[in-house]
């Protein structure tokens, strides 16, 4: 990785000091992590949490020892996201807990005989060196100027602290490299998002349609447990995917389809439900807008013309066209999650909802449900000031319907350019490793390069701590309260967690540093609260609980305030869409100069000798944050690239070879990765799970172990419609010697 004027900083073994290790096992047969280092407990005590290993957030038990050390982790029975049962990344959660290489204290980076080094730092002169630039910064160029980066659940007091301070820049990436086309695309068309649990109601649909989306790889909780649950019901899952996944394995169709054509399939569908008169005809009738636009638009997109474009025969279009119709309305055309793939992902998502709306499934039991969640006020606090500016005057009218903050908008205007007004000067960054998560490394790389402050506050030596100005270490989920989970669900439910042990080293919580950094900062009139027991306290008093009884109980649900999980069907019902209908033909699309129906665009295939780059994920593993995570390491210490049996071939590939990867762009990999020769996946793509390739060497677990995907990821296709990167235009082809250095800097 090229590096910039701002050193990447090796944060050196000596200054963080070393802690006795200890072995930790992971039981398979009981799904336990064990302390070899404990003696098994006669009394135990628990206290609750809910998991922060993925934000499927399942609520959960922390068992101690008599020694008070951390025995277990077990899914909470009451709660919905896991019903009483973790995943194996979220029992083996304690590994962030007991890993050695932790963050040990605040540090700063400073100048030594003209070298850069991070020296160690007490809090307070973490705190004066932030909230001295940030008071310079707000004088200078205004308080818009700094953003905030977050993931996870500290963000919300972070957030709270820097719209106290003034900017409205807090963004996650959860938005513009995940689901945010989906979001758009459900609010265009419905008037409403699908939201997080997504509110599909797979327990009791007939028809699951997986488009991409790879559950039982990807572990999201509750809804893999329906999954199953669903397929010994005798649900039909029908999976579209260029790869065999464990999906797929399940399916009653698996459809291969040629990568980046998904849009093809997804209209020539809606022209044999229309064509046959397979769709819910009555339901289109009473909530619909726009049928005959749609009608006469999916015309041409026969199955036939589909087939040249995906390579799916126009037999099993039709045929699982009719199984869709038949399970109607208790099919789920799933809207995925990771949808950032092609930059024209929100039209794809629009195809998806249009769908789903054809088949009557929205509203429906079996299709999706109408979730409901409390509200729960924020703690008192004076009114926030009013922001001057926004990031998005400097982006001319780009990304018009996004909905949230884009990440990728925010490096965009933190790099200087000719003519722009407004660059954002300093970032805080929770819990979030960009270098990792957002595409496009040079970019990333040339934004921070034009900071005047970077502030990461993160539990790990991850590398986007190797950037920082000041890096903060936070305490690990086990070690804080945070939040209420306040999640919408088919009932209301909410969910504490609670430290089950002290911080350990000098680490602390995201809620404590955004009140101390608040109070440098001047703005203690936000933080009007002793800690947060108090405001946890108050907010729990509002909704009829209390501090008190969640520490006992952990988990708590409530009544639905209107009997309204699915569509009555006698009742009349406006949409929140310009048309109060359910849009076909989006009004808010055509208003803001988009395609209001989805057309069809061709995207590039790969060129000779290089295969197309996909990704995914590891059903032990969550994005890059548990590489380093020993007890997840035992079972998966590295990503593999699948090939094609062909390709192998063609190439002279043996199974458990390494080779480096280079991309269309001449990038090639830090490290190499270990070749998996398998027909599950097409010949013109090749495959690897996201999240290893660690370039940071304090990861003394996960330092150079399989290849980053990211580092591949230079092109990328933004969608115009709210500013998503498109991930998947990346070809690589096999280096079987490692690469000369001069090479990857190029
Ligand atoms: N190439 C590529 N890029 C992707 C994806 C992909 O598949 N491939 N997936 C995309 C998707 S879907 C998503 S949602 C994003 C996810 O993006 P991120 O959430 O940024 O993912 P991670 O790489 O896990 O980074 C999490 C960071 O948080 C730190 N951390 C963990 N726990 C805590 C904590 O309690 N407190 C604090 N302060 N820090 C903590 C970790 O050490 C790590 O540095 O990535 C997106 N980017
Ligand atoms: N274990 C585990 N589970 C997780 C996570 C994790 O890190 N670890 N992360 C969570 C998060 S935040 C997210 S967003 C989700 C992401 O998970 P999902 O939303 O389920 O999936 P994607 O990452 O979009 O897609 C991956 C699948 O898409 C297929 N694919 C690639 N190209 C194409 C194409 O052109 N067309 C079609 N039809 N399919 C294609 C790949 O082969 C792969 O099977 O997972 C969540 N669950
Ligand atoms: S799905 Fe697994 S990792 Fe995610 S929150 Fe639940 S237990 Fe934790
Ligand atoms: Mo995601």
């Amino acid at each position: 990785m090229k590096t910039t004027r701002r050193d990447f900083i090796k944060i050196s073994g000596t200054m963080l000091g070393t802690a006795a290790t200890m072995g930790v096992a992971f039981d398979w047969a009981t799904g336990s992590v064990t302390h070899e280092a404990f003696p098994i407990s006669t009394h135990t005590t628990r206290t609750p949490t809910y998991c922060e290993v993925c934000f499927w957030k399942c609520a959960g038990w922390v068992t101690k020892n008599d020694q008070g050390d951390i025995w277990k982790i077990e899914g909470h029975e009451a709660d919905p996201h896991c019903n009483g049962r973790l995943c194996p990344r979220g029992t083996g959660g304690v590994g962030m807990y007991y890993d050695n290489d932790r963050l040990k204290h605040p540090m700063i980076r400073v100048e030594e005989g003209g070298k850069q080094v991070f020296k160690k730092a007490s809090w307070d002169e973490a705190f004066e060196v932030i909230a001295g630039k940030m008071k310079a910064i707000a004088q200078e160029y205004g308080p818009e100027c700094v953003a905030l980066f977050t993931h996870g659940s500290g963000g919300k007091f972070l957030g709270h602290m820097l719209k106290a301070y003034g900017s409205p820049h807090i963004t996650a990436p959860s938005f513009a490299q995940c689901r945010g086309p989906r979001e758009v695309a459900f609010y265009a068309t419905y008037g409403e998002g699908v939201l997080s649990p997504e509110r599909t109601d797979i327990r009791d649909t007939r028809c699951l349609v997986l488009i991409g989306s790879h559950l039982g790889e990807n572990m999201h909780n509750g809804q893999v447990q329906e999954m199953s649950q669903a397929i010994d019901k005798g649900a039909a899952i029908i999976t579209v995917d260029p790869r065999f996944s464990t999906a797929a394995s399940k399916s009653k169709y698996w459809l291969p389809i040629k990568p980046a054509t998904d849009l093809a399939l997804l209209l020539a569908w809606m022209n044999v439900l229309i064509n046959e008169g397979w769709y819910d005809k009555a339901y289109v009738e009473k909530h619909t807008y726009g049928f005959e636009q749609l009608k006469s638009h999916v015309q041409s997109y026969t199955p036939e013309w589909a087939y040249g474009m995906t390579t799916i025969e126009p037999k099993i279009i039709r045929d699982t066209a009719k199984e869709m119709a038949n399970a109607s309305p208790a099919v789920i055309i799933h809207p995925g999650r990771h949808v950032t793939w092609y930059g024209d992902d929100t039209q794809r998502l629009r195809a998806v909802a249009i769908l789903n709306a054809l088949l009557g499934s929205w509203g429906r039991r079996g299709g999706f449900y109408n979730p409901e969640r409390i509200s729960i006020p924020d703690f008192p606090h004076p009114p926030y000031p009013t922001p001057k500016r926004s990031y998005l005057d400097a982006l001319e009218g780009k990304y018009s319907l996004a909905t949230e903050v884009i990440s990728n908008g925010i490096c965009e205007v933190t790099t200087p350019a000719p003519g722009r007004d407004c660059n954002i000067k300093g970032w805080i960054v929770n819990g979030t490793n960009l270098i990792h998560t957002l595409p496009d490394q040079k970019a990333t790389l040339e934004a921070i390069d034009a900071l005047e402050i970077l502030v990461v506050i993160d539990t790990m030596p991850m590398e986007i701590t190797g950037y920082a100005d000041v890096i903060l270490p936070e305490c690990t989920y086990l070690e804080r309260y945070d939040a209420i989970r306040n999640s919408p669900h088919r009932e209301p439910v909410i969910s504490l967690r609670m430290p089950a042990v002290a911080p350990k080293y000098d680490s602390k919580p995201g809620w404590w540093i955004a009140k101390q950094l608040g109070v440098v900062l001047g703005l203690e009139k936000y933080f009007a609260f002793r800690d947060i027991e108090e405001v946890l306290d108050w907010q729990l008093q509002q909704v009829g609980s209390s501090l008190e009884e969640m520490k006992k109980i952990g988990v708590k649900k409530f009544k639905r305030e209107y009997n309204d999980l699915y569509l009555a069907e006698e009742q009349e019902f406006e949409f929140n869409t310009n048309t109060g209908k359910i849009e076909l033909y989006s009004t808010e699309m055509a208003r803001a100069g988009f395609d209001p129906l989805p057309r069809y665009t061709e995207h590039e295939q790969p060129p000779a000798g290089y295969y197309r780059l996909n990704y995914g994920r590891s059903p032990v593993h969550t994005f890059s944050r548990t590489a380093n995570n020993e007890n997840l390491v035992d079972v998966v210490p590295e990503n593999d690239l699948w090939v094609n049996p062909k390709v192998a071939k063609q190439w002279g590939l043996e199974n458990g070879q390494y080779v480096w990867l280079k991309n269309q762009d001449n990038i090639t990999t830090d490290f190499p990765i270990k070749v998996r020769i398998t027909e599950r996946i097409r010949w013109d793509s090749v495959y690897m799970v996201h999240g290893f390739g660690h370039a940071a060497k304090k990861l003394s677990r996960a330092f150079g172990k399989g290849a980053s995907d990211t580092q591949m990821i230079s092109h990328v296709k933004t969608d115009p419609v709210m500013g998503g990167t498109g991930m998947r235009s990346n070809f690589v082809t096999f280096l079987q010697e490692e690469p000369s250095r001069e090479e990857v800097t190029s």
